[in-house]
């Protein structure tokens, strides 16, 4: 018993140093690019490294679901994001959606957030894509 104890501690010690030298956790769109001009109904793509998904309400550490923000600032880190037409969730895990905006030109953030939908990090907000939506395909 006490062997299997000592192994077992030995593992969790390994899991905690690998997680101590994980790689700083990044989020971007994949879709659109920055400047990118796009029709009035167009793919969205998250994009994240070193960090993974899991649905709103599933307590993971390490885990959240993204959201897009619409020409608005981010929340600050640990504050709730909104829900409402700038602030959109995808509470299902989603990767990939498609929006549709009216004509003009925004500013598009994908922000990674925790199981209450609390912002995590500033590693976890996308750097700001500038977009043209046409209007027309
Ligand atoms: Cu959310």
């Amino acid at each position: 018993m006490l062997a299997t104890s000592a192994a077992t501690q030995s593992l969790q010690a390994q899991a905690a140093s690998s997680a101590d030298a994980k790689p700083a956790p990044e989020i971007y769109l994949r879709a659109p690019e920055n400047n990118a001009v796009v029709g009035p109904s167009f793919s969205v793509q998250f994009g994240l490294r070193n960090y993974s998904v899991a649905p709103a309400g599933v307590n993971i550490n390490g885990t959240g679901h993204f959201h897009i923000l619409i020409n608005v600032e981010p929340p600050a880190v640990g504050a709730v994001i909104p829900a409402d037409s700038l602030h959109r969730h995808f509470g299902g895990g989603q990767i990939e959606t498609t929006l549709q905006l009216a004509p003009g030109t925004y500013t598009l953030r994908a922000v990674l957030a925790d199981h209450e939908h609390k912002v995590i990090s500033r590693e976890l907000i996308s750097s700001p894509v500038r977009i043209t939506v046409r209007s027309r395909d």
